[in-house]
Order: C-alpha cells, then sequence, then structure tokens
C-alpha cells in the first residue's frame, strides 16, 4: 500500500463514530510496528499483557510499570481512550501473591490485603489515563454445573473475592467502568452463568457497570443466533456491553491442523462473510455496547499464532501481514454511512 492511496481508506474508528469505539490491543512492539496503523484506525487501546498482575507486580516490593507506562504514553500522545486488563485473573498472576515466604498458602485476610494494595497502586497510577478496567476476567467454569472455576483465588479466599476486587477498584477510582469479562460469553450455558454471577453482584450493590464479551471467536461459531441471545441477554441486566477481545480465528478450535501456512481463498471469503454479518447485528445493539476492541491489529502479530497450536499462522483480524485492508475490512465498513 503506497502512501498515496491510503489516504482512500476510511479510518475505521470515524466509520463506527455513531456506534461505537473501536479499539486494538497493543504492545510496546506493536505500537512501533503497526503504530501508524494503530493510530489511523483505532479510538481506544487495551494493553494485551503488560498490565496484568504478573507483569506489573512480580514481587510483593516490586512493581514493574515501564511497558504499562509506554503503552499509557502511547495512548496518551496520540489521543486514545485506554481500556485496562486485568486486576484479577487466574492465569499471568504470579506465585508469590497466593504463598508466604516459607510457600506455605497465605490466610484469606493476607490475600484480600495483598490484593487491595494491588488494586489500589495500579489502578490509582492510571487513573487519569483508564477509563474502564476489566477487573474480574474468566472466573465462571467451562463445564458442568458449577458456576466458579477452581482456582487459588477461591481455594484461599472464597467466592467473595469477586465482589471485593470490585469494591476495591471503586475505591481506587471511582469514575471507571468496571467490567466482568469472559470468553465463550455466547456458549448458553456458559451465557447463564456469567448472567447468574453478575446478577447477584448487583443484587449485593456491588459496583459492576458492564460485561466484557471477549469475543474470541471462529469463522464457524458461535452463530449469530447465540451471540445475539447472549447480548439480550446481559443487556437485560441494564449493564453496558463491549467486545473486548474480537477475533475471527480461521480454524474451528479443535482444528488443530499445523500445515496451513497461508489463509485460503475459500477461508478469507467465509471471514469477509461472518465479519459483515457480525458488524451488522453489532450495529443493531448500538445503544448497549460502547466498544469493540479487537485483540490485535494486523495479522502479522496475533497471539492465534501461538494458540492453540504454537507456530501455527492464524489471520484473524481486518488487516493483512502488510498493514493493508483485508476483504473483511471493506465489508465491515460497508455497515455505515463511510462505505
Ligand atoms: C484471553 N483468554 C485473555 O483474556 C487475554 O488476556 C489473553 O491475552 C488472550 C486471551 C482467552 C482464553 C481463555 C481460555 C483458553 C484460551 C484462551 O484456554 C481454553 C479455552 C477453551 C477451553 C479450555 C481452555
Amino acid at each position: 500500500m503506497s502512501r498515496m492511496e491510503d489516504g482512500n481508506i476510511p479510518k475505521l474508528y470515524e466509520a463506527f463514530s455513531d456506534s461505537f469505539d473501536i479499539g486494538a490491543a497493543v504492545n510496546p512492539r506493536t505500537i512501533i510496528q503497526a503504530g501508524d496503523l494503530i493510530a489511523k484506525h483505532f479510538n481506544s487501546l487495551t494493553a494485551e499483557n503488560e498490565m496484568k498482575f504478573v507483569s506489573v507486580h512480580p514481587a510483593e516490593d516490586t512493581y514493574t510499570f515501564e511497558a504499562a507506562d509506554k503503552i499509557a504514553a502511547f495512548a496518551r500522545e496520540n489521543n486514545k481512550k485506554l481500556r485496562g486488563h486485568t486486576l484479577v485473573w487466574h492465569n499471568q498472576t504470579s506465585d508469590w501473591l497466593f504463598q508466604e515466604a516459607d510457600g506455605s498458602p497465605v490466610s484469606r485476610e493476607k490475600l484480600l490485603d495483598r490484593l487491595k494494595s494491588h488494586i489500589d497502586t495500579v489502578v490509582k497510577r492510571y487513573k487519569e489515563d483508564i477509563y474502564a478496567w476489566d477487573v474480574v476476567n474468566e472466573v465462571i467454569s467451562d463445564e458442568g454445573s458449577g458456576l466458579l472455576r477452581p482456582s487459588k483465588w477461591l481455594d484461599i479466599a472464597g467466592p467473595e473475592f469477586i465482589a471485593k476486587a470490585f469494591e476495591f477498584a471503586h475505591e481506587a477510582d471511582p469514575k471507571a467502568q468496571l467490567f466482568y469479562n469472559d470468553y465463550n460469553e455466547s456458549n448458553p450455558l456458559k451465557r447463564d452463568k456469567i448472567y447468574q454471577l453478575v446478577k447477584n453482584l448487583l443484587e449485593q450493590g456491588v459496583p459492576v457497570h458492564g460485561v466484557g464479551l471477549q469475543a474470541h471467536w471462529s469463522l464457524y461459531s458461535p452463530g449469530l443466533d447465540e451471540i445475539r441471545a447472549a447480548i439480550e441477554k446481559y443487556a437485560s441486566l441494564g449493564l453496558r456491553l463491549q467486545l473486548t477481545e474480537l477475533d475471527i480465528s480461521m480454524f474451528r478450535h479443535d482444528d488443530l491442523r499445523s500445515d496451513v501456512v497461508s489463509p485460503t481463498d475459500e477461508m478469507l471469503e467465509l471471514q469477509e462473510r461472518r465479519y459483515e454479518a457480525v458488524f451488522h447485528l453489532l450495529s443493531e445493539y448500538r445503544n448497549h455496547i460502547d466498544a469493540v476492541t479487537f485483540w490485535g491489529a494486523a495479522d502479522d502479530y496475533t497471539w492465534l499464532s501461538d494458540f492453540p497450536v504454537r507456530g501455527r499462522k492464524n489471520w484473524p483480524l481486518l488487516f493483512n501481514e502488510s498493514h493493508e485492508p483485508k476483504g473483511s475490512f471493506w465489508r465491515v465498513i460497508k455497515q455505515t454511512s463511510l462505505s
């Protein structure tokens, strides 16, 4: 794509300015390698990994904010909104948090004290930058009738760690919008459990303001009817909704082939149709949805090129490996007045 041609490409976020913000997950490499693309097309950013517990708080007395600060500075310099991701999670969380110096488990009280201190430090640091936090990520179990996923959080603190996290975050920044965030959010069984959790929190007066639908989808699932039903169910709680980590994988979740080295024409065409249908649906629910954030910017770097098959490329985003708009980009733009 030459610089001249770039002038004819509408800015993605401007095309959706009547509907919702358009975000991208970024990291210190992508803000350099794809900085122009990110600055042009997205008006909201999320740090892919750099604000997670293990990244900012590797030891009890050590906070490491360099990478997160770079992302916050990039957002500030380019007038982008910033979402915080994530305060409480069972992954990418430092082991020290759950242990005494001798390796024995900490008491409930100590774990909750540490949680408060972590949330206070991180949320206050980015108070001027971050308008919304994913406070609790992925605590619902995928299968079976049990509500909460087994975790050290649950073992040590009991289910109240969830409400506590929202309360601590609200105390640290009363203006921040606080989200519960999860994947498989459109699966009916998990959807109903997420709904139940958030409803219980609201009934207890816990400060939860939104549900984040991660939206790690594929060409094949979930169905549009399931996405619609999930949006309606979460919206019925009176909360704001965001798609927080959207990507559309070329592979079914149980497709573990490792010999596909470039997207086939069929994959690209199915993806175009899927993105068009998804954004058509999202536009219909724009009164409930405040932001749609992609989990990446362009296909040259996506976490899906390592998950679930290490080293297998995937092409889940709207811009190709050369940062050019894909057919899917134009189908998404087609939903808007800028087409
Ligand atoms: C997200 N998890 C995280 O929120 C984000 O922080 C990270 O950068 C990328 C993705 C999504 C996810 C959840 C579970 C998972 C893989 C990805 O693993 C399983 C998925 C299905 C069934 C079992 C495990």
